[in-house]
């Protein structure tokens, strides 16, 4: 049996071929494998079957008895998590991982996390900032929109997203120059015009929303760089840090789409 370090704790199933390339934001608790030869896995969904209180041996046997049962023991808890119902999952080659996600709660190929109970997709391209919000709005109208990151919870989901799903097909939406393409996401001033009005969401023309009491901004942004001859009026969001910024909205950059759920 191994002891993993880093081991994913969402609803989203990573089969992980090359785990160094994930850094998982929801290892709340140290895990075990039941088996060396299973591949690497990460999960969050609700279990099939939970054993309280039992010994790794009982824990694996348990799972022994099932045809494709994957199983972890918690490490501090003893608690045992038995899962399944692997036919329920669609599965996707992100980042050097098998991604398996539940069918039916996101749009195709959105991930669902249940924490935050979001969907988000990265879409690579070069757009201005009202390009990317049409581009995620005719992703699968009236359900998708440039993220929204106003709760810890989602914050926590894009990090873990955007860490996993990063490879060579996106790197240049995870680009580390100021300027350079990174990704649009929903915020933007409420007059684009005037760097001195203040930000809301705007996830469809003619909707704007509060950003509400969780704000995410880097400590020296938003800072309207140059005023009125930069107009940085739109907001993007900084793959290294996880924060936000105001930027000029004509840039290219790829955008961050999310997601109401479909079915729940
Ligand atoms: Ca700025």
């Amino acid at each position: 049996m191994l002891l993993f370090k880093n081991i994913c704790y969402s609803l989203i199933v990573l089969i992980c071929r090359n785990f160094d390339k994930i850094i998982c934001k929801y290892n709340s608790e140290r895990l075990y494998r039941k088996d060396d030869n299973l591949p690497f896995t990460c999960f969050g969904d609700a279990p099939s079957a939970t054993h309280e209180n039992v010994s790794l041996a009982r824990c694996s046997l348990a799972c022994n008895n099932l045809k494709n049962c994957l199983v972890f023991q918690y490490y501090e808890t003893n608690k045992c998590d038995l899962f399944v119902t692997w036919s329920i999952w669609i599965k996707q080659s992100v980042g050097g991982c098998s991604l398996y996600t539940r069918a039916g709660l996101c749009p195709p190929s959105f991930v669902y996390f249940p924490l935050s109970n979001s969907c988000y997709k990265l879409e690579v391209g070069s757009w201005n900032w009202e390009q990317a919000r049409s581009w995620c709005n005719h992703l699968s109208p009236p359900y998708t929109f440039p993220a929204i990151i106003n709760t810890t919870k989602k914050n926590d989901a894009v990090t873990f997203y955007l860490n996993s799903i990063k490879d060579s097909n996106n790197i240049d939406c995870y680009n580390s120059d100021y300027f350079s393409r990174k990704m649009w996401i929903g915020g933007q001033r409420i007059d684009p015009a005037n760097v001195l009005t203040i930000f809301v969401w705007k996830p469809f023309p003619n909707v704007a929303l509060s950003l509400g009491n969780e704000t995410f901004w880097f400590p020296t942004q938003p800072d309207a760089f140059l005023g009125s001859l930069f107009l940085e009026s739109c907001m993007t969001f900084w793959h290294d840090n996880f924060n936000w910024n105001d930027l000029s909205c004509y840039y290219a950059k790829c955008v961050l789409c999310e997601a109401t759920p479909i079915l729940n």
